[in-house]
Order: C-alpha cells, then sequence, then structure tokens
C-alpha cells in the first residue's frame, strides 16, 4: 500500500519550501533613491544594496547594505558623469560584489542612466551576477530630455551595454513624467522622482509576492525564470479595480503611461489575478482573453490566481511580459560615441 501523505517526513519536505531569496542593487544616484523605497517597504524575501561612488549621498540612503565603490579613484566624490570611472569603480569592488550576489537565486539591477555611476557600474554589476548563474533583471531609466541630447545618447549606449549582460532589461524613461500634464505642472522634482521610484518599487513588490505567497492556482519561480529568462525587453504591468468588472481591471492594468501597453507579439507572459470572492472565473476568462489579443498566437501564458477574503469587491492584476519584439530601437549608431558625447578626458 503507498504510504499516506500524513507520513511524510515533514523535515524532508521543509528542506525544499524556501522562498527564492531576490537582491536588488541601487547603483548611483538614482539607484540609491530607489532602493531606500524598497528597503523602506520592507518586502519580504528582498535585499537591498546601495553602490555609490558618492558617499554622501551613499550616507543618507537606507538600504540593507551600503557600499562605496572605486573610492580609490573618486575618493568618495563620484564618477562626475563619467561612465568608465563608474566600471572601473564597480570592477575595483568585484569580490564584494560576488560575496553580497552569493546567497541569492534572483538579482535586480536598478540605476539611472546618463551620470558616470549607473551607467559605468550596473553593467558589471550584472556581468557579475550573470557569470554566478542567477536571473539577473535590469531596470533602466533615461533622463529627461531636457538634461541634454548628449547625456540621452550616453544613456542609451549604457542601456545597450547593460540589456547584454542581463537576461532581461525593464527600460523606463524619465520622460514620461514630463509627458504627463498633472505632474508636470503641480509636482516638486522630488515628487516627480518619487512617482518613478514608487513605480520601480511596485513593480519589485509584486513580483516577489507573486513567487513567495502561494495561490490558489500557484505561479512559481520556475515560472518567473522561465519568462524573464526568455530575454529581451520586460515589462511589469499592475493594475487594479473596487469593483469586479472586468474592463476596470483591464484599463488600470494597461493605462500606466510610465510603463506603456506596447507588448504586442510577446510569446512569454505570466497574468497573476488576486481577488475577493465575487470575483468569478468567467470575469478571469474575459480579461485572459483581451490580453491575449495583443500577444503572439503561440503565446505561453501562465496564469495565477490568488483567493482573498480580505479583498471583497476589489481585484488586483499583475502582468510579466518578456521578449517584447523591439518595436522603437534605441537608435544609437547614428549618435555620437560616448567619448565623442562627452568630450571629457577618459580614465582607462
Ligand atoms: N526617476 C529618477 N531619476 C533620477 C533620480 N536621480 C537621478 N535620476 C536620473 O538619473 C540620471 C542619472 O543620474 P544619477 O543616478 O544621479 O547619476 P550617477 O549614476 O550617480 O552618476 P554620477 O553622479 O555621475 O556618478 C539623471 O540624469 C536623472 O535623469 C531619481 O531619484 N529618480
Ligand atoms: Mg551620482
Amino acid at each position: 500500500m503507498m504510504d499516506r501523505l500524513e507520513n511524510f517526513d515533514e523535515d524532508e519536505l521543509s528542506k525544499y519550501i524556501k522562498p527564492p531569496k531576490i537582491k536588488i542593487f541601487g547603483v548611483g544616484g538614482a539607484g540609491n533613491n530607489i532602493i531606500e523605497r524598497l528597503y523602506v517597504g520592507n518586502i519580504s524575501s528582498v535585499e537591498t544594496i546601495a553602490l555609490n561612488t558618492d558617499a554622501t549621498h551613499l550616507n543618507k540612503t537606507k538600504a540593507s547594505i551600503r557600499k562605496v565603490i572605486g573610492a580609490e579613484i573618486c575618493k568618495g566624490r563620484g564618477a562626475g558623469g563619467n561612465p568608465h570611472v563608474g566600471r572601473r569603480s564597480a570592477e575595483e569592488a568585484k569580490t564584494d560584489l560576488e560575496e553580497y550576489i552569493k546567497e541569492s537565486d534572483m538579482v535586480f539591477v536598478i540605476a539611472g542612466m546618463g551620470g558616470g555611476t549607473g551607467t559605468g557600474a550596473a553593467p558589471v554589476v550584472a556581468k557579475i551576477a550573470q557569470d554566478m548563474e542567477k536571473l539577473v533583471v535590469g531596470v533602466s531609466i533615461l533622463p529627461f530630455k531636457v538634461e541634454g541630447s548628449v547625456k540621452r545618447s550616453v544613456a542609451k549606449e549604457g542601456v545597450k551595454e547593460l540589456k547584454e549582460k542581463c537576461d532581461t532589461v525593464i527600460e523606463l524613461d524619465n520622460e514620461t513624467l514630463n509627458e504627463n500634464e498633472e505632474v508636470q505642472k503641480n509636482y516638486s522634482v522630488d515628487r516627480t522622482f518619487g512617482v518613478m521610484s514608487d513605480l520601480v518599487t511596485n513593480m519589485v513588490k509584486e513580483l516577489s509576492e507573486i513567487i513567495t505567497v502561494p495561490s490558489i492556482i500557484n505561479v512559481d519561480y520556475a515560472d518567473v525564470k522561465r519568462v524573464l529568462g526568455a530575454g529581451g525587453k520586460a515589462k511589469i504591468m499592475y493594475g487594479h479595480s473596487n469593483n469586479a468588472d472586468p474592463g476596470s481591471v483591464l484599463d488600470n492594468l494597461l493605462g500606466n503611461p510610465l510603463i506603456g501597453a506596447d507588448y504586442q507579439g510577446s510569446e512569454e507572459v505570466i497574468l497573476h489575478i488576486q481577488a475577493g470572492k465575487e470575483f468569478t472565473l468567467r470575469s478571469c476568462h474575459e480579461i485572459v482573453g483581451a490580453l491575449q489579443v495583443d500577444l503572439s498566437e503561440n503565446v505561453n501564458m501562465i496564469w495565477g490566481y490568488r483567493l482573498d477574503p480580505e479583498m471583497g469587491n476589489s481585484v488586483k492584476a499583475v502582468m510579466i511580459v518578456s521578449a517584447i519584439p523591439d518595436g522603437e530601437d534605441l537608435n544609437i549608431d547614428s549618435s555620437p560615441s560616448m567619448e565623442e558625447s562627452l568630450g571629457i578626458p577618459m580614465v582607462n
């Protein structure tokens, strides 16, 4: 006779029930500002690591680990907008970086592009993690257009390099904040940056919850690894509604102008829905069906569902999409090289 489940060795079982460990690196000024929100947000299974060449900025950043990189070259005073200095600074810290990355399954590398530290050091951190066979997700933020075409061009070259060193990159652009009239007219610089930082924080939070909190139809780490490991450009979209109407969930999910809804043709998707008892299977199918219209015919859609009786009528949906066919190319070939753009002596 087969052993009943009661006879199963619980110690044996619990050995395998370990939530995946996520390490998040925030590199340079923007990366540090975002890391602080993640740290304060206290997300489970996530460790925050702030890296900067600028010791003063780092000193006021809250994170699980704070590390000055490039102390020899920069003397704690920043990389002065020079990505080569940023790159060398991270290379100098390789042994420490390997130590931070060691005990992890998944590594996020977050940086604002266009300056020296984030642009130069983020790809180095990603490469070290990739060499250690971690799932590596980059999050890059392009500078505002008013910061100048030189900075945008340096930033785009940085994104290109980051893409080569990551499994996938979530590409964001500060310029999208400028396109929002409400933000542009009424928000202070600090609050405007806060909108982008909150967005990244929410993305990481939603993703880590999907893989660490069990669901009725479960999405696990292997699913996330499969989808994000498919490469290319990725998006983590999230939306909610206070009523159980699938249409309003969809509007909110697809309507965030900072993320954009340009995921057409993607072949790898996770859709996770969390709702109260009012939300029907038919409504779930309506959401899935509407989203499928824009996906590839061969889409592999992994669908998860969590019942949360406390949610009453409200519904939350998170969609992770990767391998998005590149529409608007970064088009840097016609741009001047980083050296030409910067017009400053390089440190090699
Ligand atoms: N959304 C957002 N963008 C930021 C923030 N801080 C800076 N940025 C953007 O990121 C770009 C790079 O800036 P930083 O991250 O400060 O640059 P850095 O990597 O520290 O570079 P160096 O100071 O030259 O070493 C800027 O041009 C801004 O557009 C922030 O807190 N939030
Ligand atoms: Mg800086």
